[in-house]
């Protein structure tokens, strides 16, 4: 069980700042040297994302909010009845309060790794839909998913869950699976899950929206240093590495990386690693799918059936998976 609560009792052999600092050097260290995505989310991290959001250069967001707003009927139309809203990753609850207005739902459950914030927007939903019973779950998702306790009985209310913002992209295919198919073992027999994923396009595209004219996702990528820095107690210089995006036709991935601008010696408590100029660290990758490809993973996670909603140039895919 992925769970915060379990998490944080204590009774864990290693203390999770430990863990992440074990996790940080053990990635610094490889050959092709890797810092997990999941570190570029400190709080500075999550602000400079938010701006990413708002950025001409990266479609993914404005393109789900206007498929989500001129699809809302259809979509709300192939829910079950009587659910409960089961938002991954809910952080504000934002992309959740246009369906909670529309489906009929008795139960919102917001879960996120972030639980002392997402609490208090969790309650603020409560107080705009009364109606609906609101709830609060920690959990970190990209460790394994296991609610069967929060959910209850799902054949009595059939969960949907909402995991928006293409951010199963930021999984190799086989983890997607993992996740996709831990849900489906959830759903019960008339839950579903409503998911986007970022589709494949002019590799032109993708690579000035991972790398905007401004340097938002420059700043974004290079932060992570910093958070190395206070995790691991890293001397990175930020400012001596390159934002580099491009995207890899043969994966079907944008990978983010930082590339050393000079040679220079890292080192942190216990550990050291050199790095030639020109040499990368990979921060991120994110997928992109053919449509067909996107309904094959759903598929081999459990569901068996599938409906699709995009925008008029197919940049982006909303689906909605049922059993
Ligand atoms: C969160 N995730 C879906 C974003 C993406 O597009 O893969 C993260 C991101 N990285 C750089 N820009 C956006």
């Amino acid at each position: 069980r992925a769970k915060a609560d379990i998490a944080q009792s204590g009774h864990a052999a290693a203390r999770p700042s430990d863990r992440r600092a074990a996790e940080l050097a053990a990635g610094l260290r490889r050959s092709r040297a890797m810092i997990d995505p999941k570190f570029l989310y400190d709080t500075q991290g999550c602000v400079l994302f938010n701006a990413i959001c708002e950025l001409d250069e990266y479609y993914p967001t404005r393109t789900e909010r206007a498929i989500f707003e001129t699809h809302r009927d259809a979509i709300v139309g192939a829910l079950p009845a009587g659910a409960q809203w089961v938002d991954l990753g809910c952080g504000d609850c934002a992309k959740s309060r246009g369906f909670l207005a529309h489906a009929d739902v008795r139960r919102y459950l917001g879960v996120d790794i972030a639980v002392d914030w997402i609490r208090a927007e969790v309650d603020r939903l409560g107080r705009q839909f009364p109606g609906i019973d609101c709830v609060a779950v920690a959990a970190d998702f990209a460790q394994g998913l296991d609610l069967s306790d929060e959910l209850g009985d799902v054949a009595r209310m059939p969960p949907v869950f909402f995991y928006p913002g293409s951010s199963i992209g930021n999984f190799p295919p086989e983890r997607a699976v993992g996740l996709l198919g831990a849900i489906r073992g959830q759903t019960g027999p008339a839950g579903c899950l409503l998911i986007s994923a970022d589709l494949r396009k002019d590799p032109g595209v993708l690579e000035h929206a991972y790398a905007d004219d401004l340097g938002v996702t420059a700043a974004f990528n290079r932060n992570v240093l910093r958070v190395c820095n206070q995790v691991l107690g890293s001397d990175f210089h930020p400012e001596c590495f390159d934002h580099e995006a491009c995207f890899d036709a043969a994966h079907g991935r944008i990978e983010m990386h930082l590339v050393a601008r000079a040679p220079q010696r890292v080192r942190w408590p216990g550990g050291e690693r050199a790095f030639q100029a020109g040499e990368a660290i990979v921060t991120e990758y994110s997928y992109k799918y053919t449509p067909a490809q996107f309904e094959g993973l759903l598929a081999e996670a459990g569901f068996s059936r599938c409906r699709m909603w995009t925008d008029a140039r197919g940049w982006f895919g909303v689906f909605l998976a049922q059993p």
